[in-house]
Parts: C-alpha cells; sequence; structure tokens
C-alpha cells in the first residue's frame, strides 16, 4: 500500500493547548506522524509518495471560502492586535447570540471555532493546506485504480465542519476526499469515522445528503468530546435520512463490543454498496491513549483491519488522531497490514 506523507506537517507546532484551565503542551504533536512513519518503514507497508501541488478548488468544495480566509490569515490578524500568546477564542457565539462575522479577530476567531482547546500558530495555515494535499493525493491514486492508499495527514480534520475548525482539525481531509470522489464520478461514497472521537465535522457536512453515507463509532458524548453531537438518533436529514449512523460506546469499550459495532457499521456499507470507502483512522481507541476512554489493545487493531479488507472496497484511510504518541506507529500500521495482507 502507498502511503502519502509531507514533512510539512511539522510547520503545526503549537506550544499551547487549553486543558483543564492550564495551557499544557498539545497531545496533537509533530512526532505523532514520525512515528507512524517509522513503522511504515519498519514494516515495509509499501512506498512513500510525497503530495502534488494541488489548488485549493477541491477544499472550497466542502469549506466555506470565508473560512477558509479566515485561517490563512488569523496568525498575523491575532499577532496585528498585539496579543502575546497563541491565537484561541475567548467568545462564542452561544445560544441566543447573533452568528454574524465580527471584524474584531479576537471575535471572528470564536465565530468560527468549535471548541477552545486548539490554538492557531504562525504555522499552522500551511501545514493544514499540505495536510489536505496529502489526502488529496492519496485519493487521487484510489481514483486512478489503486486498491487503497494511506494519506499520512497532520494536523487531522474529522472535527472541522464547513467553517468551524476545533478539536485539533482545521480542514476535513476526509470529507474533502469524499466530495473528490464525487466530482470524479463516483455516485455514492461510505466514510466509516474509527477515531475515538465522534466526527462531528464530517456528519454535518453531508447531513442532508444521500450520496456519502456516515457511520462513526466513538465514545459516547455525553462523557466525551465533543459532547454536543454523536448520538444514536442522528440518523440523516431530508434526502440524507437514513444516511447518518452513529454508534456512541461507554467508558472501558473494549474489542468484543466495539467489533460488534463495526461488523454492524459492515454490514449498512454492504448494504449502501458505496464505489469507495473512506476511513478516518484514528487510533485513540487504544488502552493507553491519554485522552481517550476505549480499551483496544495493539492487536485488535490488526484484527479490524483484516475486518474491513472482507468489504472489498477501493479504500482510502486517512490519518486522524492516537496521543499514545510511543504506540502510535504500530497501532496505525497494525490497522493497515491487518487490511493489506489479512
Ligand atoms: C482528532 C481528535 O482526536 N481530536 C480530539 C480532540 C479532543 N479535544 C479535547 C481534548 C481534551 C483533553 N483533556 C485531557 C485530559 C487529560 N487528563
Ligand atoms: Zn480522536
Amino acid at each position: 500500500m502507498l502511503t502519502v506523507f509531507s514533512p510539512d506537517h511539522a510547520l503545526r507546532d503549537a506550544k499551547t493547548e487549553l486543558s483543564g484551565g492550564e495551557l499544557v503542551a498539545p497531545y496533537e504533536c509533530p512526532a505523532r506522524v514520525e512515528y507512524v512513519l517509522e513503522q511504515i518503514r519498519q514494516v515495509g507497508l509499501g512506498d512513500v509518495i510525497p503530495p502534488d501541488v494541488i489548488s485549493l478548488d477541491p477544499v472550497l468544495r466542502v469549506h466555506d471560502p470565508l473560512y477558509i480566509e479566515f485561517l490563512r490569515s488569523c496568525w498575523s490578524r491575532w499577532r496585528a492586535k498585539g496579543n502575546r500568546g497563541e491565537a484561541i477564542p475567548s467568545v462564542i457565539p452561544a445560544r441566543g447570540m447573533r452568528q454574524r462575522v465580527p471584524q474584531n479577530i479576537n471575535g471572528t476567531i470564536g465565530y468560527y471555532a468549535m471548541a477552545c482547546e486548539t490554538a492557531i500558530t504562525e504555522g499552522t495555515w500551511p501545514a493544514v493546506q499540505a495536510g489536505a494535499n496529502v489526502a488529496l493525493t492519496a485519493q487521487a491514486l484510489i481514483s486512478q485504480g489503486e486498491a487503497a492508499a494511506f494519506a499520512l495527514c497532520r494536523p487531522p480534520g474529522h472535527h472541522a465542519a464547513r467553517d468551524l475548525y476545533g478539536g485539533y482539525c482545521f480542514i476535513n481531509n476526509v470529507a474533502v476526499c469524499a466530495q473528490a470522489f464525487l466530482d470524479q464520478g463516483a455516485e455514492r461514497v461510505a466514510v466509516l469515522d474509527v477515531d475515538f472521537h465522534h466526527g462531528n465535522g464530517t456528519q454535518s457536512i453531508f447531513y442532508e445528503r444521500p450520496d456519502v453515507m456516515f457511520l462513526s463509532l466513538h465514545g459516547d458524548p455525553q462523557h466525551a468530546f465533543p459532547y454536543f453531537l454523536g448520538f444514536a438518533d442522528e440518523n440523516g436529514a431530508g434526502p440524507g435520512e437514513g444516511f447518518n449512523h452513529n454508534y456512541p460506546m461507554a467508558p472501558s469499550t473494549a474489542y468484543d463490543v466495539w467489533s460488534d459495532a463495526l461488523q454492524d457499521a459492515c454490514r449498512k456499507i454492504e448494504a449502501y454498496a458505496p464505489d469507495v470507502l473512506a476511513v478516518s483512522l484514528g487510533v485513540d481507541t487504544f488502552e493507553g491513549d491519554p485522552i481517550s476512554f476505549f480499551r483496544l489493545t495493539s492487536d485488535d487493531f490488526k484484527r479490524y483491519g483484516t475486518l474491513l479488507a472482507s468489504l472489498k472496497l477501493p479504500t482510502l484511510f486517512v490519518m486522524e488522531g492516537g496521543y499514545a504518541v510511543q504506540e502510535i506507529g504500530v497501532n496505525t500500521v497494525n490497522v493497515l497490514t491487518g487490511f493489506a495482507s489479512p
């Protein structure tokens, strides 16, 4: 299996994350994907290739142009106001407030935020853009006939909505790829999100559409980020009714229960008969993850990789979360080898 990777991910190197009322070192750090890369080489998964240079057009198929302009200009606008720390919002347009974009960057940033842990920094935009190009280059490989490809993206994407960043995400890489498949002739795309957290951004982008089925296995939002979306009764709306499936699961869920949910999701994917499968691959379901509460073991990742291969669909894997940095390489590559050599 080919992997697409760009060293430009390292430009996203925030010093702060708002956590428990403190500014801590971010969980979503550059070392994460370097461990994955090292393990890919260790097991000989396949060649690692750089992304193509791609315009923002496919990104603008799922994101608001003014939001993308905000991401591009946020850091310089933030600094120009005399702010000394990394860019985080202090006010959000909550219930009853007007949903309008203010001119002052201290307001603009709150308008576009779905969470406040994620700081915007000097190199964030070029890293985010490189990450989208990584995803789209892997997507193009599948379009051109590869059976599978791995987009080793960073930062992750699945919490980013049409005009919202947060949860460490800015551009929704998997959503951009799903739309690109459709724009290149696919009729139906399934997006399966196995990251520990609900893929609220991907869900919201496709919620009213039947051409993308979204399925997410995740920590019950009563207890886990993003808290305000990802419940079992969210099944899609309008023409998208019946094409969204959530599997919220309780603290301490292990592979027996988790894999039952995955098999149910696989049956729904089979019935949908998509042209292609895109997997939001987060490995923060691992028992050792510092911010999550599932109990998957490193071997379990290989097991479910094999399960995914039984769908026999062209499959694009897109890197999302996973914060047990020492083990992220083994866990991620176990999914890919379980898939490629079942
Ligand atoms: C892509 C992805 O996995 N995003 C996850 C975003 C999670 N944001 C909230 C993190 C809260 C961390 N709290 C740490 C408490 C440790 N004791
Ligand atoms: Zn996650």
